[in-house]
C-alpha cells in the first residue's frame, strides 16, 4: 500500500471527521469539483461488532484515456469501534468501481486516521491499497495497479490541497490559530 496524505492540520479531530465524514458543504463542493455527481449516501449505522457502517453511491468522471469517461461506485465505510470522538478515528473505506475494465478483479481500500494533536489540531493520514479479489494475468494486475496508484495520487493530492484551503479559511482571524 501507499501512504499518500501525513500531515498536521490546524482543525480538530471532530471537525475533521464532520467535514470528511458527513454530508458537509466541504465533502460536496470537493465532489463538485472532481465531477462526482449523483452521490447518496446512508446514515451512519451501528453494527453489531460495535463499528459503525455506511455506504456511499456515485458517479465519478476519470481522465485516464484508457477507461470510459464515468463509472459509477460503491463506497462502503467502517467506522471502528476503537474510535473515540474527539480523540482518535479509525475509518476503512472500500471503493468499487463498477464500470473500468477488469472491475470484478480489484478494488480499493482507504484507511483514514484521524488523531487528535490538540484542541485545535489533529494529524491526518491517509493509507491506500489496491486489493485484488481474483488474480489476474501479472501483466493485467500491473496494468490495474499501475493505473490506480495514478489515479488516487491525483485524487489525494487534491483532497490534501483543498483542506489546506479549508483549514486557512478556519483559522482565519480566529486567533487560535
Ligand atoms: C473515493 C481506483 C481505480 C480507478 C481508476 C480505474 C483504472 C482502471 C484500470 C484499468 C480510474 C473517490 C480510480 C482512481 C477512480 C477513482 C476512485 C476514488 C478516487 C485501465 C485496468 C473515488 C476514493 C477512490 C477510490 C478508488 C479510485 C479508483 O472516495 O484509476
Amino acid at each position: 500500500g501507499r501512504l499518500f496524505v501525513n500531515r498536521v492540520f490546524h482543525i480538530s479531530a471532530e471537525k475533521m471527521f464532520d467535514l470528511l465524514f458527513t454530508d458537509s458543504s466541504f465533502v460536496r463542493r470537493f465532489m463538485d469539483i472532481r465531477k462526482i455527481i449523483g452521490a447518496s449516501s446512508t446514515s451512519w449505522q451501528r453494527e453489531a461488532s460495535g463499528g459503525m457502517k455506511r455506504t456511499l453511491n456515485y458517479t465519478i468522471t476519470i481522465n485516464n484515456p484508457l477507461v470510459g469517461k464515468f463509472s459509477t461506485a460503491t463506497e462502503t465505510q467502517t467506522l471502528y469501534k476503537e474510535s473515540r470522538e474527539g480523540q482518535y478515528y479509525m475509518i476503512d473505506s472500500e471503493v468499487y468501481t463498477h464500470d473500468v475494465p477488469y472491475h470484478d478483479y480489484f478494488y480499493t481500500q482507504n484507511r483514514y486516521c484521524i488523531i487528535r494533536n490538540s484542541k485545535h489540531k489533529c494529524r491526518l493520514r491517509i493509507y491506500t491499497d489496491v486489493k485484488y479479489k481474483k488474480q489476474p494475468w501479472g501483466l493485467v494486475k500491473s496494468f490495474i495497479t499501475k493505473n490506480s496508484w495514478s489515479g488516487l495520487e491525483d485524487y489525494f493530492r487534491h483532497l490534501e490541497a483543498e483542506l489546506l484551503e479549508e483549514e486557512a479559511e478556519l483559522t482565519q482571524g480566529s486567533g487560535d490559530a
